[in-house]
């Protein structure tokens, strides 16, 4: 997926982000597709931010459903029950790194700028910036990004765990559909519960998310890809897995 407005830097727009939950939606939904990659268009942006000419004509009841928008995207991304893998080709900032965080993992660019430069416009984050970020990367880090303003580059980002590997810019998609490649020959049930598993640490503790993950591994055995999985290793083949 295309975050497609390069005259813009692809600012995200509301009406890009309605477009957004539609396309999300339907992706959720759709069993023919196992992963998916979340990119900008052209070379210099994922996304800068939020629209900022947008933004300034907000009244009090339009934030909240722009917010609220922003939000259902978000959650989207994190919740569908297969993996996304952000490919950060270029600024991301703001809103454009709350997305970001809202993947599962993120690829990025040589030339990326990432950073959550909210507070420079008189306003914190917004679309879930101040919990993913910190959650990522630590209270320190995320205050002295989200305090600062200054975007950090690729190799910084990879340094603190912001994201999970660079790669040179022609690179970058090659790279992110390799992994999603990787991924695909994987069980598709065993991926979905494992993405429910690693995100149910951002709702509880240590112990209530133990007893999840027993829960969803059982459940893993009540299905024929756990069988089938097994016992192509025990025959020496690749395992075709069915999603059940
Ligand atoms: N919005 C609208 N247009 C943008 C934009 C943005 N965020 N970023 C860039 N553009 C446009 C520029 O206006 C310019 O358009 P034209 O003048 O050509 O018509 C075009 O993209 C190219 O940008 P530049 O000419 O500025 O390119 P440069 O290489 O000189 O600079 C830059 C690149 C990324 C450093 C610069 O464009 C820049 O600083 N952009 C703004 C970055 C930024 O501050 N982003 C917004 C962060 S705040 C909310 C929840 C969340 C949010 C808001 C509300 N609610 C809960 C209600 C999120 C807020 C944010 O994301």
């Amino acid at each position: 997926m295309t975050l497609d407005r390069p005259e813009a830097l692809n600012a995200l727009s509301s009406e890009m982000l309605h477009e957004l939950r539609e396309v999300l939606q339907e992706v959720a939904r759709r069993e023919d597709l196992q992963v998916v990659i979340l990119t900008g268009a052209g070379d210099r942006a994922f996304a800068a931010g939020a629209d900022i000419q947008e933004m300034g004509k907000l009244g009090p009841l339009e934030t909240e459903r722009y917010a609220t928008l922003g939000h259902e995207v978000a959650r989207l991304l994190e919740r569908m029950g297969k993996p996304v893998i952000a490919a950060l080709n270029g600024y991301t900032l703001g809103g454009g790194t709350e997305l970001a965080l809202a993947c599962d993992i993120r690829l990025a660019s040589e030339t990326a700028q990432i950073g959550q430069p909210e507070v420079k416009l008189g306003i914190p984050p917004g679309f879930g910036g101040s919990q993913r970020l910190t959650r990522l990367v630590g209270r320190g880090r995320a205050s002295e990004l989200i305090f600062l303003g200054e975007p950090i580059g690729a190799a910084d980002a990879e340094r603190m765990g912001l994201v999970n590997r660079v790669v040179a810019p022609e690179r970058l998609l090659d790279e992110a559909k390799a992994w999603a490649r990787q991924m695909q020959e994987r069980g598709p049930l065993a991926l979905k519960l494992a993405k429910a598993a690693i995100h149910q640490t951002q709702e509880t503790g240590l112990s209530a998310g133990l007893d999840y993950e027993i829960k969803l591994f059982s459940l893993a055995f009540a299905t024929d890809d756990r069988e089938e999985g097994l016992r192509a290793f025990l025959e020496k083949r690749k395992p075709e897995f069915k999603g059940g």
